[in-house]
């Protein structure tokens, strides 16, 4: 992996660390229900009790359709966050991208090139949203309406942006820390059901939880025990929309 991504990645749970300030989404409701107007919503965890969206980053890349097959093979739906050219570029993964999006997960943005919103500018900041709107027309026929942001990284600004074009913010409550070792199965798997054994504190009704598709060892070791602990744990293993009770006509728009 670059060095510089690998910061890139350190970074974000730097980025968790300040927004987990913000208030926890507490409304039982989903607020793409609502008349949508103003910022963007902003999503830490799920409304929907007993459920655990696992969502994948920075794809598509080399592990996508591996981890797609564990996908299948346990008869869950995930949430990938794909960027438009990060680790690969998507038109090189276009038919993991349609594969993805034909088995049910759900397909959603994390920008052209996984830059900081808020330091570019308006302009620069609206194009990391729509060229990757044009690349996922071009392959699947309709853009997402759910975004993560880069490092979890926002401002009023970009927020309104995201609002205006009709996107909800996606951040998490259950960090897997899966960057910390990329090579060590053992050490990954330690930090996941660490995590998972905290899962009372962090409290009901579900979970949003942040991995990384681009590294090996998480996509196809880590990913198929983490989805089986879920499962164990008694939870509902879906995509980032039925966590939250949001229909799937809403996940995508033209
Ligand atoms: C956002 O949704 C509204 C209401 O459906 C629609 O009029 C508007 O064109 C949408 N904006 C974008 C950028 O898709
Ligand atoms: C998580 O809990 C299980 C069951 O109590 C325990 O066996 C395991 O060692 C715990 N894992 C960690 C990393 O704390
Ligand atoms: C030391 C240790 O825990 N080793 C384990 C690492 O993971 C592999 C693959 O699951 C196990 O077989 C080892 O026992
Ligand atoms: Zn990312």
């Amino acid at each position: 992996m670059p060095s510089f991504l690998r910061l890139a990645i350190a970074a974000t749970i730097f980025a968790a660390a300040l927004v987990s300030a913000v208030p926890v989404t507490s409304s039982s409701t989903s607020p793409f229900l609502q008349k949508r107007s103003g910022p963007a919503p902003v999503i830490y965890r799920c409304t929907v009790p007993g459920t655990i969206a696992i969502t994948f980053d920075d794809g598509p890349f080399l592990y996508t359709n591996g981890l797609l097959d564990i996908l299948k093979s346990r008869a869950v739906k995930a949430t990938f966050f794909f960027n438009g050219n990060t680790y690969g570029r998507i038109e090189d993964f276009a038919a993991s991208v349609k594969r993805a999006y034909q088995e049910g997960h759900q397909v959603a943005s994390h920008t052209w090139d996984h830059k900081d919103l808020p330091s570019l500018s308006p302009s620069e900041a609206l194009a990391e949203m729509t060229m990757l709107e044009d690349a996922f027309r071009k392959i699947i026929g309709v853009r997402p309406t759910y975004m993560r942001p880069p490092f979890g990284s926002v401002s009023a600004p970009v927020l309104e942006m995201l609002g205006q074009r009709n996107y909800t913010a996606v951040m998490w409550d259950m960090d897997t820390q899966d960057w910390a070792h990329p090579d060590d199965f053992n050490a990954s798997y330690q930090l996941y059901e660490a995590l998972f054994n905290k899962t009372e504190e962090l409290g009901q009704p579900g979970h949003i939880v942040l991995q990384h598709e681009v590294n090996q060892v998480t996509a196809l070791q880590v990913a198929p025990m983490a989805i089986d602990l879920a499962l164990v744990s008694g939870y509902k293993v879906v995509t980032v929309g039925e966590c939250l009770g949001d229909p799937k006509s809403n996940w995508y728009t033209v």
